[in-house]
């Protein structure tokens, strides 16, 4: 590889947990081609800061001159135990695509530059439906299961769509016409499943690039279905504020740390991208510390040199000014705000109705009212 080839690949493997069969990009960068990758998100809950994490690679990738897609998995969104409900999924898609654009340009990406694709509109073609058939005849369902261990929702019972989805995600990168996928180490088992199935049908394996995952705040992985353990990307900055001071971090230790990864995989890579790679903690008494790598943070952190007391406001203060433009955003948008009530309804509670002695009528006059809750 060339020097600039070699440039190319190096923005491509910056920060990542695994690159799965490099060789592949390497080849495309040696011709001197751009590789197209793509990073799939299910449409369910709300995106949450985790999500700076892809963001952020993205950024990397369209530097490194990648072709890069983001598709919007809308079918996904319900195929994992109707996450997504269907007679919401269409308007999750619409408030996925105008959060995940709001983020992209957040940390500078110009999003014209990318592919947006929405799952549904290319998986109901036949060639499409033929393939997800034939995959599923030379898959077994323990594999299909396996696959989808640590993404699909597990329960006893579970609906036959939790089979189907590591199939659909398995074609997508035929589908998209990939060369690589990208998406967080969650998605391991599927990306080494693709690499396995697709050779089944007569398609190319394709290689896969590994983003680590952030801790939540609230201990373990950030979670859209946990409220403490995220931060909503349209949270109000009083809000950003009150989950940090909330959240777990323990003095001196630096794994599983909510805050010090926000630093980590947030903060300090999003000031690099601006051409500035720098942390700042004001102290009340003192000097700041000013960090310029994470290393280094983690040392001060580890010593109690940096204090969760001290490390804490700092971070408010940096998500607080990298958000800064979605929420803007947000505000200017009616349509965006309309979308939202419609993706995310308040929920609906069951009124408890008195209880009216059956006298074996099958009318259904004396079912529970659904009503909607009071805001
Ligand atoms: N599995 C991804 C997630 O957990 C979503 C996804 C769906 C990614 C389809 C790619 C794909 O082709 O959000």
């Amino acid at each position: 590889m060339d020097a600039a080839a070699q440039a190319r690949f190096d923005l491509i493997s910056d920060n990542l947990a695994e690159f799965l069969n490099p060789e592949i990009i390497e080849n495309i960068l040696i011709r001197g081609d751009n590789p197209k990758i793509y990073w799939g998100t299910a449409t369910t809950g709300r995106p949450h800061t985790g999500y700076f994490v892809p963001a952020l690679k993205i950024a990397q990738l369209l530097a490194a001159g990648c072709d890069v897609t983001v598709l919007l998995a809308d079918i996904h969104g319900f195929l994992d135990n109707l996450k997504a409900p269907i007679e919401l999924v269409e308007n999750r898609a619409k408030y996925y695509d105008k959060t995940i654009t709001a983020i992209l340009k957040s940390v500078g990406v110009s999003t014209e530059k990318l592919r947006f694709v929405l799952g549904s509109s290319y998986q109901k073609s036949p060639e499409y439906v033929m393939d997800v058939y034939r995959l599923a005849s030379v898959i077994s369902e323990h594999d299909a299961k396996k696959a989808g261990a640590e993404v699909v929702k597990q329960s006893d019972n579970a609906p036959l769509s939790g089979l189907l989805y590591p199939v659909l995600q398995v074609l997508d990168e035929e589908h998209l016409k990939v060369d690589c996928q990208l998406g967080g180490v969650d998605q391991r088992k599927l990306f080494v499943a693709a690499t396995e199935w697709l050779p089944k049908l007569g398609y190319q394996k394709r290689a896969h690039i590994v983003n680590p995952m952030i801790a939540g705040l609230s201990g373990g992985k950030m979670s859209s279905s946990v409220q403490d353990s995220k931060i909503d990307l349209l949270d109000s900055p009083e809000a950003i504020t009150k989950k940090i001071k909330k959240a777990e971090a323990a003095p001196r230790v630096v794994e599983e740390n909510g805050i010090v990864a926000l630093v980590e995989y947030v903060l300090l890579p999003a000031a690099a991208l601006k051409g500035k790679k720098e942390f700042v903690v004001e102290r009340r008494e003192g000097e700041p510390l000013v960090y310029t790598d994470i290393k280094q943070l983690k040392e001060d952190y580890v010593n109690d040199i940096l204090t969760p007391q001290a490390l804490k406001p700092a971070v408010s203060a940096g998500l607080i000014s990298l958000m800064a433009p979605i929420q803007e955003a947000y505000q200017a948008s009616a349509e965006w705000q309309d979308i939202t009530e419609k993706a995310y309804p308040p929920p609906v509670v069951q009124k408890k109705v008195k209880k009216v002695k059956d006298k074996g009528s099958r009318f259904p006059g004396n079912l529970p009212v659904r009503e909607q809750a009071s805001k």
